[in-house]
């Protein structure tokens, strides 16, 4: 996941860089600071004496010695005036230096404190706005995984006004009956990997046909037309077409293999997840590169997904992709059922994420923010 919220103490991440909100002597002090020279041990501070300081807004680094992570960047954050004395470029350039001397240093992992807003006095809210934007600019151009730590708890400050119309929300659910009541019928519905009616096809029939019927009709000597026989077998950028034709094929050839049986309801399997979804990439006439990015996973596991038909992914990242390609809400039920989940009422996070998807607000990041709110787990990978 690129980038991820989690609660807290910094100097125990196994990452390849945490950074420290410093102050412009690094020659440490108190809070997160102090923390991470104590987890470092006094080799840290010995090298810090020799960058002879850094100016708020910029960032240094050094190794971590003690600490699990490699290195620490040290940047240091703006003292808060009241907003008018360009305290929030001065924190954008904190994060963004960070980001770039991690990334020079090639860093996978980076970890990053709430900057400035400790004793420094930076408004949390408005702390977390410009942490999680600057990031975001910066992943939209790298890759990387980037973790926001939140100490305590209650210094997390969410958008008062979304916190409490997402609160309203979730109660009215459970006051509509919709809640824990529900939970069987959901359960119910959340139907296994396959077994798909014609309901659904029609809302994922946007552009091309399912690949794998075409391919699993090809090989069980159904009549195909030409055009669709041509595309099912001369596919050259995707390989994994060839494995459902072949595991269709070997079910197809079973021994006692009886029209109307479990083999041939196996070899006319419904396409996968990864086929909706490459499916529907290209509908769209997004790049891959968009799609994942806007869901907030690696460009790793996609390739993954990308070259495995079968992949099994979590539902957060089923969740994460429906985001990313907009789906309505009935859109993203059925996507769901593609990898066997279904949304449900008895689970806050669903219905946060519902939430979004009603009022089409696709944006991750704020997902992410009001998971974490809420306690929950996170979209992505
Ligand atoms: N892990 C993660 N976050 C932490 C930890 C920890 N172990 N400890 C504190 N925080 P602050 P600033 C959070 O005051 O506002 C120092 O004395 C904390 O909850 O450490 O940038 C320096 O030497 C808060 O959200 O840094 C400077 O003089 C965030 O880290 C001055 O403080 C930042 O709080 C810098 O002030």
């Amino acid at each position: 996941m690129p980038f991820r919220i989690v609660s807290g103490d910094i100097t125990k991440l196994h990452v390849d860089a945490i950074v420290n909100a410093a102050n412009t002597s690094l020659l440490g002090g108190g809070g997160v600071d102090g923390a991470i020279h104590r987890a470092a041990g006094p080799r840290l501070l010995e090298e810090c004496r020799g960058l002879h300081g850094c100016r708020t807004g910029e960032a240094k680094v050094t190794l971590g010695y003690d600490l699990p992570a490699k290195y620490v960047i040290h940047t240091v954050g703006p003292i808060w005036q009241g907003g008018r004395h360009g305290e929030e470029e001065l924190l954008r350039s904190a994060y963004r230096n960070s980001l770039l001397l991690a990334f020079e240093k090639h860093c996978e992992s980076v970890a990053f404190p709430m900057i400035s807003a400790g004793v420094y006095g930076y408004p949390k809210e408005q702390a977390l706005e410009v942490a999680v934007s600057t990031i975001r600019a910066f992943l939209e151009e790298n890759e990387m995984d980037v973790i926001l730590v939140i100490f305590d708890r209650e210094s997390f400050r969410f958008d008062v006004r979304l916190y409490s119309e997402l609160s309203g929300y979730i109660r009215n659910i459970y006051d509509d009956g919709k809640g824990p009541g529900n939970f069987l019928g959901d359960v119910a519905r959340s139907v296994a990997f396959g077994g798909v009616s014609g309901s659904r096809r029609s809302l994922f029939s946007r552009s091309r046909k399912p690949k794998s019927s075409e391919c699993a009709r090809a090989v069980s000597e159904e009549p195909v037309e030409d055009a669709e026989m041509d595309e099912a077998v001369s596919l050259d950028d995707a390989p994994p077409m060839m494995n459902i034709k072949a595991e269709a094929m070997s079910c197809a050839s079973m021994p006692g293999s009886t029209p109307g049986g479990l083999a041939e309801a196996l070899a006319n399997l419904d396409e996968s997840f990864s086929q909706a979804l490459l499916r529907m990439i290209d509908a769209r006439g997004m790049k891959d590169s968009e799609c994942y990015k806007k869901a907030n996973i690696d460009r790793k596991l996609f390739s993954k997904i990308r070259s495995d038909v079968f992949y099994r992914p979590s539902k957060q990242t089923v969740l994460a992709f429906a985001v990313a390609l907009e789906l309505d809400l009935s859109e993203t039920e059925e996507f769901l059922k593609k990898a066997g989940f279904a949304l449900s009422h008895s689970n806050k996070a669903d219905v946060i994420v519902e939430y979004f998807i009603e009022n089409k607000n696709y944006d991750i990041y704020r997902i992410n923010e009001a998971l974490f709110a809420f306690d929950q787990n996170l979209l992505g990978a």
